[in-house]
């Protein structure tokens, strides 16, 4: 059965910073995904810690804010047959170190904070982190 998803990603800003945005995008496109829409831009703080709410108890959410906010992001929306599930599996694990070989984060990235990407994790958070970043 057709299962076509949207999904959130974001190239984080060790990665903008380090310009891998195009290499990110086109292992994207080589894996099936389309790229609804995209923009670069910079959140606040502020808006940092909207978007990471439901990681407001952890230790690292202070500094996970500091980071997402502190440069250029680039975000884009993602359609795929099962997006969400094929992002995160092609993302690799949140620690780069565990991350599998061929996926973004082991490819890029840099430490368990600085590891390139996002993705949405469930349809329910695709929805909502597509509308905060798309809603106009
Ligand atoms: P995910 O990005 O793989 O979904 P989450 O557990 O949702 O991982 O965590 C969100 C982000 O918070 C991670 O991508 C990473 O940047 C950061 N993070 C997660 N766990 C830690 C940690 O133990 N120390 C520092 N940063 C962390
Ligand atoms: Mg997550």
């Amino acid at each position: 059965m057709s299962n076509l998803e949207k999904t959130l990603s974001i190239i984080k800003p060790d990665a903008v910073e380090r310009n891998l945005t195009e290499q990110i995008k086109s292992i994207f496109l080589s894996n099936g995904f389309k790229i609804l829409n995209e923009k670069k831009l910079q959140i606040s703080k502020n808006e940092a810690e909207q978007f990471y709410l439901v990681h407001q108890s952890k230790p690292f959410y202070n500094d996970l804010c500091s980071y997402l906010s502190s440069g250029p992001i680039v975000v884009m929306i993602l359609e795929k047959e099962n997006a969400i599930k094929h992002n995160r599996d092609l993302m690799g694990a949140t620690n780069p170190k565990d991350a599998k070989l061929g996926t973004i984060r082991k490819q890029f990235g840099l430490s368990i904070d600085k590891n390139s990407v996002h993705g949405s994790d469930s349809l329910e958070n695709a929805t909502l982190e597509i509308e905060f970043f798309f809603k106009d």
